[in-house]
C-alpha cells in the first residue's frame, strides 16, 4: 500500500511537470526514503533532505575545531525524548537529569540515552506506597500534556489498580491555555469526593491551574505533588498556601556540592559583554536595564548577597546534584573510552565508541552515593518524602518526613518516626478519601454495576449472618447454636426457651396447680370430718377418696411439665398425668356402672341391688393394669427425651419433651378416652335414674367439661409454638381436672357443709344405691 501511495505522488509529479497550466516554466523533482514506519528512519530521512548530502554524516567537530563527545540535557521529558531521536541516529551519547519519562529507558528508540534521576516507574511505585499507607482509595489524577505527566499518570494508574484501588477522574491540564479545558479540569476537582489528588506536572504547566484553584477557593484537597514541581519555588508561595499547603510527595535527596555556593555568587555582567543569560540575570534580578538604555540603568554596583531568590539558594540541591552527575557520568565514560581504546585523539568515531562506555558508566559522588547505570541507561530510584509546612517566618518549608528507598533486595517506603505531617484539612487530621466509606460491621460490600470497585453499596447481612470487622465482603453463618444479634455484628447464643417457674405464665399455672391440690385436700378433710353422714358412705368412701387421689396427681403432675425439660421429667409428666387420669376416670366408671346397674334393676322394678365393692376394685385394677402396661411399654421402648428445638424458631433454642412414639401415647391417653366414654354412655343412658344428690346428672356434666376441654385442646395445642404448647396443655390438664372436681364434689360438699338437713338417712336412705354396704 505504501509503495502505491509512493507511485501515486510521483505519478502526479509527472502530470503535475505535463501540464501547460500549473508551473509552466519549472519542473517537480523527488526524494523518496523508506520509514519503515519508525521514527528514528523518518527523521534521518528528514535529515538528509535538509543537509542534502547523500550519505548523511554528522559533523562532529565543531567551529572551534573542538570534538563533540555527547550532550547533557535537556530538562523536560518532551524535550529529551525529541532531542534523543535524533542523536539517537548517530549513536552520539546524551546524559539526561531531568526527563523521568518512562519510554525514554526503551534502548530501541532511544538507545543513546542515559540519565542521572530514576525513572517515573519508581516514583508512582513510592506515591501508590504512600497512598496505601495512609489508606486512601479514591484518588483523582491531573497530568501535563506531556510525556512527563501522561506517562507518569499511566504508570501511576497501573500500580494503583493493581493493589484494588480507584481512579476517581484523571484529568489533563493543557498546554496552551484554554479556558473551557481548565474549566473541566476544575470542574472535576470541585466535584469529586476524591480528596487526594495526584498531580504529575512540571511547575511551568502547574501554575495556570494553581491560579484557578486559588480563583475558585478551591481548598480541602490534599496534593500528591509530582517531584517536577514538590520543590518549585513559584509554586511554593506562602499566598497559595491555604490550598497548596499540607502538599506531600517525593523529591530526589538534595545534597550539598561544595564550592558551587561561591561559584553561584562569582557573576557579574560587566566580565563578559557576551554572555547575555548573565545580563538577563542581572536585570530581571534587581530590576534594571544593562548596560545603558533608558531608566533605570543598572549600576554593576548592584549587591548578589541583599538578594534572595532561587538561583542563590543552594539549600535544595536537588535536580542540581542531577546535573553536576550527568556531567561527571560523561567525563568518566569518556575517560574510560580514552584509556582503554582511544588514547590517540585521532580515535575515529568517538561518539559511538563513548556509548558503550556511557551505557556501562559506574561512579561514587563526592557524597559517597554510588551511580550505576543499568541497561536500560537508568539508575535506582530514591527518594525524599516532602511535606509542605509553613515555617516561622511564614514562608513554606519543604520538610522531610520520610523516605523511599532500596534496601538490600526490595524498595521500602517509611515514614519517619518522629515527622509530624501537615495536613491542610478542615480537622488538620488526616485526609479522608474513599469513593463509599467502608461498610460497617453488620453489613456486607455488594457490587454496583458499572462503577469502579471502591464504590459500592452496604447490604445488611441475612438473619443469621454476622459481619464481626468493616468492610468485609461476605457476611459469614453464625454457628449451630448461635444467631446473629439485632445489629449483625454478633453471634450471639441462641436463647433457651421453655417455660420456667419465675415468669408470669409458669407462676400462674403453678399457683393454679397448688391451689387445685390444696381444694381436693380440703374435700378430702370435710370428707373425712363427715364420714359417718349418710352422703359420704353412700358415695362410697374409698371410692371418693380414690378419685381425690388421682384428682391430686393430674393436678400436680402438671407441675412436671413446668420448668426445664429433663429426660426424666418428660417420661414423668405424661406417664403421672396419663395414669393419674386414668385411675380418676375408672373409678368414676366403678362409680356409673353401680348407677347404671340400678338403673336396669329400677327399669325391671325388683328390688334394689347394690354391686359388691369387689366389682369396681376389678374395674379399677383391670384399667389401672392396662394403663400401667402400656406406660411400662412406652418407657422401656420408646421414651419421650428432651430436644433441642432449632428449626422452629430461628433465633431460639427451644427446649421441649419429644413425644418418643406417637403410638404409645395415643394408645396411653387413648386408654383413658375409652374409659372417659364408657363413663359418659353409662350415666348417660342412667341418667333418668332419680337420686337425690344429682350423681349421675353431675357424672355427665363432668364428663362434657372433660371432652369438651380435651377436644379443643387438640387444635390450640397444634397450632401454638415453644412454651405456649406446654402451657396449652397444662392449661387442658387443669381445666379438666378442676371441672371434675367441681363436678363430682362441690355439690356433695355444698350439701354436707351447707345443706345439713338433706344429709340424713332417710333421704339418703331413699332409693339410692348404696354402693359401699
Ligand atoms: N522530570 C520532568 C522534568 C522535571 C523537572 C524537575 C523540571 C523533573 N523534575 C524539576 C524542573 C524542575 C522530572 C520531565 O519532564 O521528565
Amino acid at each position: 500500500r505504501g509503495f502505491r501511495w509512493m507511485k501515486t505522488m510521483i505519478h502526479t509529479i509527472k502530470e503535475i511537470n505535463e501540464r501547460k497550466d500549473i508551473l509552466p516554466n519549472s519542473t517537480l523533482g523527488y526524494q523518496i526514503f523508506d520509514t519503515c514506519f519508525s521514527i528514528s528512519k523518518a527523521t534521518e530521512s528528514a535529515l538528509v533532505l535538509l543537509t542534502g548530502q547523500e550519505e548523511n554524516r554528522p559533523n562532529f567537530l565543531n567551529s572551534t575545531g573542538a570534538y563533540l563527545a555527547g550532550i547533557v540535557g535537556s530538562g523536560g521529558s518532551s524535550l529529551s525524548v525529541a532531542v534523543s531521536r535524533i542523536l539517537g541516529l548517530y549513536y552520539l551519547s546524551q546524559v539526561g537529569y531531568a526527563s523521568t519519562c518512562t519510554v525514554l529507558s526503551d534502548k530501541r528508540q532511544f538507545p543513546s540515552y542515559i540519565r542521572t534521576i530514576a525513572s517515573d516507574k519508581f516514583q508512582s511505585e513510592a506515591m501508590v506506597k504512600l497512598i496505601q499507607h495512609f489508606g486512601w482509595v479514591w484518588i483523582g489524577t491531573i497530568a501535563a500534556d506531556d510525556d512527563y505527566g501522561k506517562y507518569g499518570v499511566k504508570i501511576f494508574k497501573e500500580k494503583l489498580e493493581s493493589v484494588n484501588l480507584c481512579i476517581a477522574f484523571s484529568e489533563i491540564l493543557p498546554k496552551v491555555y484554554s479556558k473551557e479545558k481548565m474549566q473541566k479540569v476544575v470542574d472535576a476537582v470541585r466535584t469529586s469526593t476524591a480528596k487526594v489528588i495526584v498531580l504529575y506536572t512540571s511547575d511551568i504547566d502547574l501554575s495556570p491551574f494553581v491560579l484557578e484553584m486559588v480563583y475558585h477557593n478551591i481548598t480541602d484537597r490534599t496534593w500528591i505533588a509530582s517531584e517536577a514541581w514538590i520543590t518549585s519555588a513559584s509554586i511554593a508561595k506562602p499566598e497559595y498556601f491555604p490550598y497548596f499547603g499540607g502538599s506531600i510527595g517525593f523529591a530526589v535527596p538534595r545534597s550539598d556540592i561544595p564550592g558551587l555556593k561561591e561559584f553561584l555568587y562569582d557573576i557579574h555582567p560587566s566580565r563578559d559583554p557576551n554572555d547575555i543569560l548573565t545580563i538577563e540575570f542581572w536585570q530581571t534580578a534587581f530590576n534594571c536595564t544593562w548596560p545603558n538604555s533608558s531608566v533605570p540603568f543598572c549600576t554593576g554596583e548592584e549587591k548578589l548577597e541583599d538578594l534572595k531568590n532561587t538561583y542563590l539558594d543552594v539549600s535544595q540541591l536537588r535536580i542540581t546534584n542531577n546535573v553536576r552527575q550527568a556531567v561527571y557520568a560523561m567525563a568518566y565514560a569518556m575517560d574510560r573510552l580514552s584509556r582503554l581504546w582511544c588514547p590517540s585523539i585521532l580515535c575515529r568515531d568517538k561518539g559511538a565508541r563513548l556509548m558503550f562506555f556511557i551505557q556501562r558508566v559506574k561512579f561514587t559522588t563526592h557524597d559517597g552515593r554510588k551511580i550505576h547505570v543499568d541497561r536500560n541507561g537508568d539508575v535506582t530510584g530514591y527518594y525524599d518524602l516532602l511535606n509542605w509546612q509553613l515555617d516561622d517566618n511564614g514562608d513554606i518549608a519543604f520538610v522531610k518526613v520520610g523516605e523511599y528507598i532500596f534496601t538490600q533486595s526490595k524498595f521500602e517506603f517509611m515514614i519517619r518516626k518522629n515527622s509530624t505531617i501537615f495536613w491542610n484539612t478542615e480537622s488538620s487530621k488526616i485526609p479522608h478519601s474513599v469513593c463509599t466509606d467502608l461498610c460497617p460491621p453488620g453489613t456486607r460490600k455488594g457490587i454496583r454495576h458499572g462503577e469502579p470497585t471502591c464504590c459500592f453499596e452496604c447490604i445488611p447481612c441475612a438473619d443469621g449472618h454476622v459481619s464481626r470487622r468493616a468492610g468485609q465482603r461476605e457476611c459469614e453463618q453464625c454457628g449451630e447454636d448461635y444467631w446473629s444479634n439485632a445489629e449483625k455484628s454478633e453471634c450471639v447464643l441462641k436463647e433457651v426457651e421453655f417455660l420456667a417457674y419465675d415468669e408470669a405464665l409458669g407462676f400462674t399455672l403453678v399457683i393454679l396447680s397448688i391451689f387445685g391440690a390444696l381444694v381436693v385436700l380440703a374435700v378430702t378433710v370435710v370428707y373425712v370430718i363427715y364420714r359417718h353422714t349418710p352422703l359420704v358412705n353412700a358415695n362410697g368412701r374409698e371410692l371418693s377418696f380414690l378419685i381425690q387421689v388421682s384428682l391430686t396427681i393430674t393436678v400436680l403432675s402438671s407441675l412436671l411439665f413446668i420448668g426445664k425439660p429433663y429426660n426424666w421429667s418428660c417420661m414423668a409428666c405424661q406417664v403421672t398425668l396419663a395414669l393419674g387420669f386414668s385411675l380418676c376416670l375408672a373409678c368414676i366408671l366403678g362409680k356409673t356402672i353401680s348407677l347404671f346397674l340400678a338403673y336396669k334393676i329400677s327399669k325391671s322394678k325388683t328390688r334394689l341391688i347394690s354391686i359388691r365393692p369387689l366389682y369396681w376394685k376389678i374395674i379399677i385394677l383391670i384399667s389401672v393394669l392396662v394403663e400401667v402396661g402400656i406406660c411400662t411399654a412406652y418407657l422401656v421402648l420408646e421414651p419421650p427425651r428432651v430436644y433441642k428445638n432449632m428449626e422452629s424458631q430461628n433465633i431460639k433454642i427451644i427446649f421441649e419433651c419429644n413425644e418418643g412414639s406417637v403410638e404409645f401415647l395415643c394408645s396411653m391417653f387413648g386408654v383413658d378416652v375409652f374409659l372417659a366414654l364408657l363413663c359418659f354412655l353409662t350415666t348417660f343412658v342412667a341418667r333418668q335414674l332419680p337420686d337425690n344428690y344429682y350423681e349421675g346428672k353431675c357424672i355427665t356434666f363432668g364428663m362434657l367439661v372433660f371432652f369438651i376441654v380435651w377436644i379443643s385442646f387438640v387444635p390450640a395445642y397444634l397450632s401454638t409454638k415453644g412454651k405456649f404448647k406446654v402451657a396449652v396443655e397444662i392449661f387442658a390438664i387443669l381445666a379438666s381436672s378442676y371441672g371434675l372436681l367441681g363436678c363430682l364434689f362441690a355439690p356433695k360438699c355444698f350439701i354436707i357443709l351447707l345443706r345439713p338437713k338433706r344429709n340424713t338417712d332417710e333421704i339418703v336412705g331413699g332409693r339410692v344405691p348404696a354402693i359401699d354396704k
